[in-house]
């Protein structure tokens, strides 16, 4: 049930396993009414003659409950006679497809082809999923990002699953990108008079977050809305809690901290959060404008990731006042 007043509204950017488990903090505190969540989708890829939406079913399986506690990705006890089948045909198995979670890839390849939007196929999935607060796709669009390394450009995939995110990441590509079109909901939610905070959950900034802000006027619809924007660092102590941020970080001559994360945004930021670990840093973040809350980021309980909900949208009434 919502404990913010009801006519609240909050629109949250999300990628990747951080971000769907403070999404899954906001559903607990939020009404469906009260919340929207954009999702990347430069993680997608065709594979198998499939469309995989990484980011998207990470959050559809975060938020039905369904979702793999030790992966974050991905079906909870799954099998895996498919995998099994196609090693034994030579197929592809870098990239593991349990055969539940195969089924959502057969059926949304199914109905893309048929000529369903992505976004139609995901309000059909999370129906489906008993999932009621609003999920988009970032755009309908196809952007995939790719990740510009030594050797070459490699699409995200690639990188993250068949490489193990081991070669140097020089930098970043979101193909299709400057000719995508935002999600409608996206664009009308960013110039809504009435939206009272947007929050860009702990995914990664580079690869999780930047395509969504790499869509023609989101960033210009971020600069004009007067709602706060405020970001929780997805690094902690100098250190990433999961996937390759800090790698990436390092690899690109960032130092690997909070503030590089709150310098990425730059100007964008109205609020920055940091965990407690990392409450030296305050005054650094703060030197760069946004205001700062810091508390705990760790999420690994359901209450942690309510309770962080709870204290970002205290946060954003703050901001709102000041
Ligand atoms: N991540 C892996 O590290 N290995 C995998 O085999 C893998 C399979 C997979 C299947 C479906 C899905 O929705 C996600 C999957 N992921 C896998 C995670 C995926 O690479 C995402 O891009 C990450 O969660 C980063 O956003």
């Amino acid at each position: 049930m919502s404990d913010a007043s009801e006519n609240k509204r909050y629109l949250a950017l999300s990628g990747g396993v951080g971000g769907a488990k403070l999404a899954l903090g906001l559903t607990h505190v939020l009404s469906p009414e009260q919340l929207q969540i954009v999702v990347n989708t430069g993680d997608d890829f065709e594979h198998l003659g499939l469309t995989i939406c990484p980011d998207l079913d990470t959050l559809l399986y975060t938020l039905s409950g369904l979702a793999n506690p030790k992966t974050g990705w991905g079906r909870a006890s799954e099998t895996n006679t498919f995998m099994k089948s196609l090693e034994a045909l030579g197929g592809d198995t870098w990239f593991f497809l349990g055969d539940g979670d195969l089924a959502l890839h057969v059926e949304r390849s199914q109905r893309l082809r048929a000529g369903q939007t992505l976004s139609e196929v995901t309000a059909m999935l999370a129906k489906k999923l008993g999932v009621t607060v609003p999920i988009f796709p970032m755009t309908d669009d196809i952007v995939r990002t790719v990740v510009d390394t030594p050797d070459g450009p490699l699409p995200f995939q690639h990188y993250f699953v068949r490489d193990q995110c081991a070669p140097t990441a020089l930098g970043f590509q979101f193909t299709g990108a400057e000719d995508a079109s935002p999600h409608p909901e996206f664009s009308a939610a960013l110039q809504a008079s009435n939206l009272d905070a947007i929050f860009i959950c702990p995914s990664n900034p580079f690869v999780s977050v930047d395509p969504i802000l790499a869509l023609p006027g989101i960033r210009e619809f971020l600069g004009t809305q007067h709602a706060p924007l405020i970001a929780v660092s997805p690094i902690i102590g100098g250190s990433a809690l999961k996937g390759p941020a800090a790698k990436m970080m390092a690899e690109m001559g960032l130092d690997v901290s909070a503030v590089s994360v709150a310098q990425h945004y730059g100007t964008l930021l109205d609020g920055f959060v940091l965990d407690q670990t990392d409450a030296a840093l305050e005054a650094d973040v703060r030197a760069l404008g946004p205001e700062v809350l810091v508390t705990n980021t760790v999420m690994t309980s359901l209450d942690d990731r309510i309770k962080l909900a709870r204290d970002v949208i205290e946060f954003s009434e703050m901001l709102q006042k000041a």
